[in-house]
């Protein structure tokens, strides 16, 4: 797909985020920002190309289990469930030029990348599986990143014992081709245990880096002012930020 059309989709979605709607400003103004801020490719070339590998069909895990919170108690995730999440929206906030409000619709819409790569947990069990979602680069494109941005932080719909899950990356991962923001696993829409409707994808990483039931994507400078200050939920409790693999 053209990137002019890609923007064009997207411009329905800046109304300056989730919470206040209406105010849109013109296509063109989208456009000229979101070229003149493209840099995706370019961060590329300096930071870590390697990618993950990718498997065939074949090798896709018969069940893909879910692992930390599989479902969400909760009337706010349970409307959403009951509307088959036509309504969930992912707020895209922080350090961007053009805060965007993404509906469902739109995030399908956009350019789609669908891989087959393995999930590795460090509880000791791995799975193979096919994602499908649009490239975090796309939407952060979109949004345009501010020069003082360093990091992503994923927020998410669900907790443990009322501390919120959340997760985050450098701008090399947000970048990588292989970070989505995937709405399909196995060619079906997210089955709740594993995040519906939307979770990350960050291949490369251990499991816990992969945010479930994403409600809110952040460019931020620093994460020392979210959670506890260390990046994640997990790394909040002695986990290794940077969870390579
Ligand atoms: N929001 C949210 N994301 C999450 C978790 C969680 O509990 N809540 N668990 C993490 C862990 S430890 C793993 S291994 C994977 C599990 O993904 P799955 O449920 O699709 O197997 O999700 C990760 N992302
Ligand atoms: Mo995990």
């Amino acid at each position: 797909m053209k990137r002019r059309n890609v923007l064009a989709g997207l411009a329905a979605a800046f109304t300056a985020g989730c919470a206040k709607v209406g105010e849109s400003e013109t296509f063109s103004a989208l456009v000229d920002g979101a070229e003149r801020l493209h840099r995706g490719a370019h961060r590329l070339l300096g930071g870590r190309p390697a990618m993950a590998r990718e498997y065939s069909p074949a090798d896709i895990s018969p069940y893909f289990r879910g692992n930390g919170n599989t479902d969400i108690e909760t009337d706010f995730y349970r409307a959403h469930q009951a509307s088959n999440f036509a309504e969930w929206r992912l707020e895209v906030r922080g350090l961007v030029d053009r805060p965007l409000c993404l509906a469902m619709d739109q995030i399908r819409a956009l350019p789609q990348r669908t891989q087959i790569t393995r999930h590795d947990c460090v509880e000791g069990w791995s799975a193979i599986g096919q994602w499908t979602g649009p490239q975090l680069s796309t939407i952060l494109d979109a949004a345009g990143l501010q020069e003082e941005a360093r990091f992503i932080v994923f927020r998410c719909a669900d907790d443990f014992r009322g501390v919120p899950y959340y997760e985050s990356c450098d701008l090399d991962d947000a970048f990588h081709p292989q970070t989505l923001i995937a709405h399909e696993l196995n060619g079906e829409p997210l089955p709740v245990r594993n995040g519906a409707p939307l979770r990350l994808r960050i291949e490369r990483h251990l499991g816990y880096k992969h945010a479930k039931y994403l409600t809110g994507i952040e460019a931020v400078a620093s994460l020392g002012q979210i959670g506890e200050g260390q990046g994640g939920y997990w790394e909040d409790r002695g986990y290794q930020w940077y969870a390579g693999i």
